[in-house]
């Protein structure tokens, strides 16, 4: 287990297409524990491969808050999406930013999970909006060449609040 060091806007790694995985192995197995240990510890709700430098097509995902609804999708291929939403948007490579960005509300996606066993997935508002940022880094897409408004600096609390989850030092 460890973190990974996590890519920002500007390394050209971001910008390459991700290669499909054909078959588990340890060392994929533990990138994704990784990789889950790196979104967490970064208080994110998805990540893709390529973020965290390796050009293969692995996300994970987790939008419950809670740290207890993990999602691992390998090779995953969007098949049907519905209406569309207009939300806030960011990204672990982009830090300290988010921006307005349109996307689908509703999505399917299917992919293979850590064992390589199939499924299918739908979501929609936070859950369609994470598969579809994510999927887009594995297409070396980034939010910010699609977002609707400007590139908004995030409050000062936000970048400020601690690990044990209080505010920073106070401007006062
Ligand atoms: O943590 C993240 N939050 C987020 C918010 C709105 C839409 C997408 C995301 S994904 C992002 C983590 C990340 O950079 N994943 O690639
Ligand atoms: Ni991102």
């Amino acid at each position: 287990m460890g973190l990974r060091n996590v890519r920002e806007l500007g390394d050209d790694i971001l910008r390459k297409k991700s290669k499909p995985v054909k078959e588990m192995t340890p060392r994929l197995s533990a990138l994704i524990d990784d990789m889950f240990e790196t979104m967490y510890s970064a208080d994110g709700v998805g990540l893709a491969a390529p973020q965290v430098g390796v050009l293969k097509r692995i996300v994970v995902m987790d939008v419950s808050g809670e740290r207890d609804q993990p999602i691992v999708m390998i090779n995953p291929e969007i098949l049907e999406t519905e209406g569309e939403q207009t939300g806030s948007e960011g990204c672990l490579s982009v830090p300290g930013k988010h921006a307005e960005v349109k996307r689908a509300q509703r999505v399917k996606v299917k992919a293979l999970d850590r064992n390589m066993v199939p499924f299918e997935l739908e979501g929609e508002d936070l859950l369609a909006r994470c598969i579809q940022h994510e999927t887009d880094h594995l297409e070396g897409i980034m939010y910010v060449d699609i977002k609707t408004g400007p590139l908004l600096d995030n409050g000062a609390e936000e970048e400020e609040e601690g690990e044990d989850g209080t505010d920073g030092p106070s401007d006062q």
